[in-house]
Order: structure tokens, then C-alpha cells, then sequence
């Protein structure tokens, strides 16, 4: 093929044909290499076709004449100017001052980041994100901003999904230009699960608010402020918007919880405004912050802190929109909530909900309730192709106030309690979380700290162990990994301290660290780690964001780097056949470059050969492609 398209170039036709021609025609190696990406692409769809997904063994595929996604059209082209231009004009602070001025409730729509990690663990793939992002900036420029990234969405691209972070963020800021992009970070543990150094923090940062962050949520897992400034500091630092936010736990009206009553946020929003956020987020992850509780708490931070404040909160209980009434009520300047078809239960609230709740009240927020339905009718067609990831949850549930799981990690627990064999065991997996965390002193939950306490409880319901087992002396307990480096001190300090018996027992007589981690941890040599990346990747150049991810998960993104040799672009592969394959007659179009469709048809499935393996047919463009993988299945 490559020899064809060289002899048919015009330029190879005429005279001005030289020797040079290789040099000054790069279409002919984007050509060539576009025919490798295709192979690799065709590698892919052959082996899933054959071995299965992994994650969708023992599901049935979709039926082959489901079509693709079909996103809303933009009413207006270009989109109208919002808060993005507001941002890069006037610059974060303009953006702060803008909301407290405003009337209006303000909103965030979190279907791209925190909605799919909510409901369907994660997984949701950049491709099913970016085909309706242009629809949000068209017909939504009311929007305050999009959360589509950070949190959890950032390894499970590279471990799971097969696909680049950064292309994705760089891909929905384009497609969205007029709208600004949010992220949640978790402080010094960057989107990790453990504390990273300070340069390590700030570089992250960097390249994030370079890629296109422009609202960045910063939270620490324990609530420690020390912990939030070297993120805070590198935010601000960039000129993008800080929204630093206090996770809620307990109950502020329960004097069984007083460590964690009003005075408690509000000195933490204090602290939080003086190291110089922006807007103050409210991080409600679990969805405990009852209606009554919303009124008051808002009231006195909107009074006592006076920073903007953008409260969060996830609808497991079922009383989420009911609490933002409350604080709406009480003033609350911006509130979260998914597109419907990707809210509810253990998501944030239902965002058209809540504009109908608002509309034609002093604080309708103006958003086109019109809009709104389109977009949540293409979400309800992308949440079909992942009905695999669904959590099985089918109400909403008052236990929440008794386990106190983030809505963030309620579903990957219980995926995790499934394949340790407890998934009918599941109501006791969250009444003993509930006891760790009291066994823990009563902590915040939320990730990391949220992962220590359910690793925690996992382990002792499998074993069979009590909490009076755990923290008697005499018995012998291997804790997991987590929980000796959280009682290090690495996560850092919660209010009033470890408690001081379990903390003996976990670390067997090792001193625990009780400054910040951050500090202890020495700068790593970004320049000396790219060098070492480039040579784990035999030569291959090594950009900011690589080197980024490597610095966030070192295995996990070279594991990645790894298969993206093999399979190529796989993020362009419509969802169905990511994780099913394809069907004999089944035809598929994949855009590998923006106007370069490749049109795949699936012929036939061969048998397997003495040496293992399977031919599989497939036309490409027309032309026949056969692909050879061996048959694992
Ligand atoms: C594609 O090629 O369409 C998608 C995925 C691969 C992008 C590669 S992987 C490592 C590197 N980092 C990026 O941001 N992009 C490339
Ligand atoms: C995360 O850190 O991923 C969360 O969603 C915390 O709520
Ligand atoms: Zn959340």
C-alpha cells in the first residue's frame, strides 16, 4: 500500500520529483504510519474479539446493530463567550468576585468525573466524553464549569481504558472552549493514593493547568490544611481558580460527633481563605450533610469565612437535592450535580432538577432546561454501553449515615467485596467500616484515607476478625500496607491525633512521623527521571505529560506504554467494541486522526490453527486485512 501511494503521489507523477522528496513530504510517513496504527487497531479488535475483555467476561455483547452515541447538534456555532473567557481575561480572583456578585445559583455539571466514577466504577472512555462536549458549550455557556477530570479518572484511564490522560483533558478543553474545565486533586497524595513529593505536587500542577485545568478542587483525606499548601501555593501559582474545600463528615447537629461540629469547618474555612483559596468548597463525598444541617453550615461560613462557596454533595441517601434547597436557601453561591441519566443514588443530585427547582425563583440559574434533556438523553445511551460497571444499587439508602463511604468509592468497594467472595455479605462490610472508623478515632473518609478504612474492614469481615480482636494486644494481626502507612503518618494527622494503642500495635514499636510527609520526602530529579523513562522506553521521547504520569504511577503508566506498543490508539474504538469485539458482519467507523476514518468490517472468525492461533478477517477501507492473535480463551 505504501508503494502504491508513493507512485500515485502527485508530486512522485511530475518532475518536480528529487531526492528530497522524503524530507519534504510527510504525508507519506503519516500515511504509513497511519497503516501501522490501523494494524495495531485491527491487533486489538481481533484479540478482544477472540479472548474477551477481561472486565466483561461472562456478559453478553451488545447486540451488533446498536449504533453509537449520537451527541446533540450545537445551536449556535461558536459558542457564546462564559466563564472561561471571564478566567483568561480577567484572571481568578475576577472569576471569584463575578460568582459572589451573582444572584443566580450557579452550577457544575460532574457527569464526566465524578457521575461515572460514582455509578459505573470509573470507567467511563474520553471518546463518549469529547462527542458531546461541543453540545455543553453551545447550548449550556451558563455553566459555571464541567468537572471531566482528576480523582480516580486519572489511573484508571492508563490501567483499565487504555488511553492518555492528558489527550483526554486536552481534547475536552478544546471541543468546550468557552466553559471551564474542573478537577478534583487530593492535595499532596496529587491523584494518587499516597503522599508524593513537593516538586513532584507542583509539576503535576503545572502541566495540569497547561493541559487545561482551570478549577482546581483541592481537598486533603484527613482535612489537615499543612497538608493543602504546597498544592494550593502551585495553583494559585499558575493563575487558575483555587477551590479549596472541607470535607463534611459526621453530623454538625449530633453531639455524639463534636469533633466535628460548626466551629470545626468554620475554623477550617478560615484557614483554608487565609492560605489564599479562591472559592471554598464544601466536599460533602458521602452524602452525610442533612438539610437542616446545609442552612446552617452555609449560613455560617457564607457569614464567618466569606470566600464564595461550591458545595458538593452525592444523593445516596436520597436527600442530596433536598439539602441543596437548604442551601440555596442559605445562599450557597454554586452547587454540583450530573446530567440525569448519570445522577442519583450514590452520584450527585439530578442537575435538571435542580434548575427546575430553581426556575422562576429568585435563583433560577438560567440554564436551558431544553438543553439539559438532550444532553441527559445522550448520557442515557452512553450509560447503556457500560451496564456492565452498574453497581446493582437499586435505591437510594439511610445507611449511608451509618457507614459514611463516599459515593466516589461506594461502588468500587463493593466490586472489590464481590471478587473477595462477600458480595451477600455486603451490609456487614459496611456496618464494620463504620466500626474502623471509630476504631480510627473518627476520621474523615475520603480517598485516601476512604481506601485504608475499607481495605481495613474487607479484611477483617474475610477473616472473620472484631474490632475488640484488632485492638487487643495479644492478638496477632498483619495489618494490610495501607494501614501501617497511613498510621506512619504518611496521610498525614487528623484532628486530635491516632489513637495511640492501635497505632502502637500497627507500627510494633516503629515512631510514627508526625510532620508533614512532604517535607520528610527528597525532591525528585525531574530531568534524571525523564532520562530513566526514556530508556525504559528504548529510546522513545519523553514529553511533560509522560513524565507526569510516570511520576504519578511509575508501573501503571509504563504497563500502559506497553500495550499502547501493541493495540495503538484504542481510545478511538467506539465503546461497544472496546470492551466486546466485534460480530462476523458487523461494521464499525473509527476516526484515528481528526478526518482520517478508518471503516472496519469484521468478515469472519477462522479456526484455530496446531499453533494456537486464529486468523481473523476483517476488510479495512474496503481492502481485505487478515490479523493472527493467539486463542486464550
Ligand atoms: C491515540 O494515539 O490516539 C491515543 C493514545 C496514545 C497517546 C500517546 S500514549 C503516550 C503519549 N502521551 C500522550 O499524551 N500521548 C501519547
Ligand atoms: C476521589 O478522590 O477520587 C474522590 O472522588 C473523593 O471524593
Ligand atoms: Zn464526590
Amino acid at each position: 500500500d505504501f508503494v502504491i501511494n508513493l507512485l500515485k503521489h502527485p508530486t512522485f507523477l511530475s518532475d518536480e520529483y528529487t531526492t528530497k522528496f522524503i524530507d519534504t513530504t510527510p504525508e507519506l510517513f503519516d500515511f504509513r504510519e497511519r497503516q501501522d496504527r490501523a494494524t495495531k487497531i485491527l491487533t486489538y479488535l481481533a484479540d478482544i474479539t477472540v479472548n474477551g475483555h477481561p472486565e466483561t467476561a461472562g456478559h453478553a455483547a451488545p447486540p451488533a446493530e446498536a449504533r453509537p452515541p449520537a451527541a446533540p447538534q450545537p445551536r449556535v456555532s461558536p459558542p457564546p463567550a462564559g466563564t472561561r473567557q471571564m478566567l483568561e481575561e480577567q484572571g481568578a480572583q475576577a472569576v471569584a468576585d463575578w460568582v459572589a456578585s451573582q444572584k443566580r445559583l450557579l452550577l457544575t455539571d460532574t457527569a464526566m468525573r465524578d457521575g461515572h466514577q460514582s455509578l459505573l466504577a470509573t470507567r467511563m472512555r474520553s471518546i463518549d466524553m469529547i462527542r458531546v462536549a461541543p453540545a455543553y458549550a453551545a447550548n449550556l455557556p451558563q455553566l459555571f464549569s464541567v468537572e471531566c477530570w482528576g480523582g480516580a479518572t486519572f489511573d484508571v484511564a492508563y490501567r483499565f481504558l487504555q488511553e492518555c490522560p492528558w489527550q483526554r483533558l486536552r481534547d475536552i478543553r478544546a471541543a468546550m472552549p468557552n466553559l471551564m474545565t474542573q478537577m478534583l486533586l487530593r492535595a499532596s497524595n496529587g491523584v494518587g493514593y499516597t503522599n508524593y513529593p513537593d516538586n513532584v505536587v507542583q509539576s503535576f500542577v503545572k502541566q495540569a493547568a497547561e493541559t487545561g485545568v482551570d478549577v482546581f478542587r483541592v481537598f486533603d483525606s484527613l482535612n489537615w490544611v499543612e497538608n493543602m499548601r504546597v498544592a494550593m501555593d502551585a495553583v494559585i501559582g499558575t493563575g487558575k481558580i483555587c477551590e479549596a474545600a472541607i470535607c463534611y463528615t459526621g453530623d454538625i447537629n449530633d453531639p455524639d460527633r463534636a469533633k466535628y461540629d460548626l466551629q470545626y469547618y468554620v475554623s477550617m474555612g478560615k484557614e483554608l481563605r487565609d492560605a489564599g483559596a479562591h472559592i471554598l468548597g464544601l466536599k460533602d463525598m458521602a452524602g452525610l450533610l442533612k438539610p437542616a444541617a446545609a442552612g446552617k453550615l452555609i449560613r455560617a461560613l457564607k457569614d464567618e469565612v466569606g470566600l464564595p462557596i461550591h458545595f458538593h454533595t452525592h444523593d445516596t441517601s436520597g436527600m442530596g437535592g433536598a439539602s441543596y434547597l437548604a442551601a440555596a436557601a442559605a445562599g450557597v453561591d454554586i452547587v454540583d450535580g450530573a446530567m440525569d441519566a448519570l445522577s442519583g443514588n450514590t452520584s450527585q443530585p439530578t442537575l435538571g432538577s435542580v434548575v427546575e427547582a430553581m426556575a422562576r425563583t429568585e435563583r433560577d440559574t438560567g440554564l436551558d432546561i431544553g438543553a439539559i434533556r438532550e444532553i441527559s438523553n445522550y448520557w442515557e445511551r452512553v450509560r447503556e454501553d457500560y451496564e456492565v460497571f452498574e453497581s446493582g444499587l437499586q435505591a437510594p439508602a439511610s445507611e449511608v449515615y451509618l457507614h459514611e463511604m463516599p459515593g466516589g468509592q461506594f461502588t468500587n468497594l463493593k466490586a472489590q467485596a464481590r471478587s473477595l467472595g462477600l458480595e451477600d455479605r455486603w451490609h456487614e462490610v459496611a456496618k464494620t467500616y463504620a466500626e474502623v472508623n471509630q476504631m480510627f478515632g473518627d476520621i474523615v473518609k475520603v480517598t485516601p484515607s476512604s481506601k485504608v478504612v475499607g481495605d481495613m474492614a474487607l479484611m477483617m469481615v474475610s477473616q472473620g476478625l472484631t474490632r475488640a480482636q484488632v485492638e487487643d494486644p495479644s492478638v496477632d494481626v498483619a495489618f494490610p500496607d495501607s494501614v501501617v502507612d497511613m498510621m506512619r503518618g504518611n496521610l498525614g494527622q487528623p484532628p486530635g491525633g491516632w489513637p495511640e494503642a492501635l497505632q502502637k500495635k500497627v507500627l510494633k514499636g516503629e515512631a510514627p512521623l508526625t510532620a508533614r510527609a512532604g517535607a520528610q520526602m527528597a525532591p525528585v530529579d525531574l530531568e534524571a527521571t525523564r532520562a530513566e523513562l526514556v530508556e525504559k522506553l528504548d529510546g522513545q521521547a519523553v514529553d511533560d505529560e509522560d513524565l507526569n504520569g510516570y511520576l504519578m504511577y511509575p508501573k501503571v503508566f509504563l504497563d500502559y506504554m506497553g500495550r499502547h506498543r501493541t493495540y495503538g490508539p484504542v481510545r478511538t474504538l467506539p465503546t461497544k467494541n472496546f470492551f466486546f469485539g466485534m460480530q462476523p458482519g458487523e461494521q464499525i467507523s473509527c476516526e484515528i486522526d481528526p478526518g482520517k476514518t478508518l471503516e472496519i468490517r469484521l468478515q469472519a472468525i477462522g479456526e484455530t490453527d496446531e499453533k494456537g492461533e486464529v486468523k481473523v478477517f476483517f476488510e479495512l477501507n474496503g481492502q481485505p486485512r487478515n490479523i493472527r492473535v493467539p486463542n486464550r480463551a
